[in-house]
């Protein structure tokens, strides 16, 4: 399988968590943002990454959206499973991975690059990563007042998902949910506030991290929970 990727978006994170949960094998191919449009386009009428290529026989040619990734992952590869086959379980897991994906992950978002063109300016100052990072904000609109909204959307997660500090978030075993969070909120590691406020939520990226044999993400990569 080919996983069509940016390097640096929890999108595709979690897309990568999934494949290796699975222990499927597969390569990436990094694209170049503002041109990735041109090869996006033709195979899944949308522009986002993760796209996932299958190369099997049979399958769709390419899978774009995160959660349709893992929902192809799990159809094509069963076990281990990451949605639970009893209804209601499955639909609480359906409705907390698009919460995430739609909110959470957005949310993210805007407060990671906020910080890291203000506070966290430091992380790497070259112009070229500066650049980068002002592209993404005016192509978001991220604005003082829409980050404000943000970073208090994610305070209201983050008490929702208490839950996660002791317990799967959705009955008792590893689900797409726990996954999911782990990719969209792991961005979060960067950020001094986080870190210090949560520490068990950095705590249970890493775990999912670990038993999905994905690397750490920036910021957690020495597995030490100091700042
Ligand atoms: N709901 C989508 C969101 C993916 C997404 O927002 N990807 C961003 C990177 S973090 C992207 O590719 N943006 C480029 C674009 O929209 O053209 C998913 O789960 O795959």
């Amino acid at each position: 399988m080919l996983l069509l990727q940016f390097s640096t978006s929890h999108y595709c994170r979690k897309a990568r968590l999934a494949l290796g949960y699975k222990g499927i094998s597969y390569r990436v191919e990094n694209l170049t943002p503002g041109i990735h449009a041109l090869k996006l386009r033709p195979l899944t009428g949308l522009t986002t990454t993760p796209v996932l290529l299958p190369e099997v026989p049979g399958e769709v040619e390419a899978i774009a959206d995160s959660t349709h990734i893992l929902t192809f992952l799990d159809r094509y590869q069963p076990d281990p499973p990451l949605f639970p086959t009893e209804p209601n379980l499955r639909n609480e897991v359906n409705l907390l991975e698009d919460w995430l994906d739609e909110s959470i992950g957005v949310a993210t978002r805007f407060v990671y690059y906020d910080y890291r063109s203000g506070e966290g300016k430091a992380l790497d100052p070259s112009l070229a990563s500066q650049a980068v990072i002002q592209i993404v904000r005016k192509q978001y609109g991220m604005t003082p007042a829409r980050v404000t909204l943000a970073s208090d959307r994610l305070a209201n997660a983050l008490d929702a998902l208490q839950r996660w500090e002791k317990a799967y978030l959705v009955g008792d075993r590893f689900t797409a949910a726990d996954l999911t969070a782990a990719a969209l909120l792991s961005p979060l590691a960067r950020l001094p506030y986080y870190r210090q406020n949560y520490p068990w939520l950095f705590a249970r990226i890493i775990e999912v991290h670990e038993r999905c044999h994905e690397p750490l993400p920036p910021g957690l990569e020495t597995d030490s929970l100091s700042v």
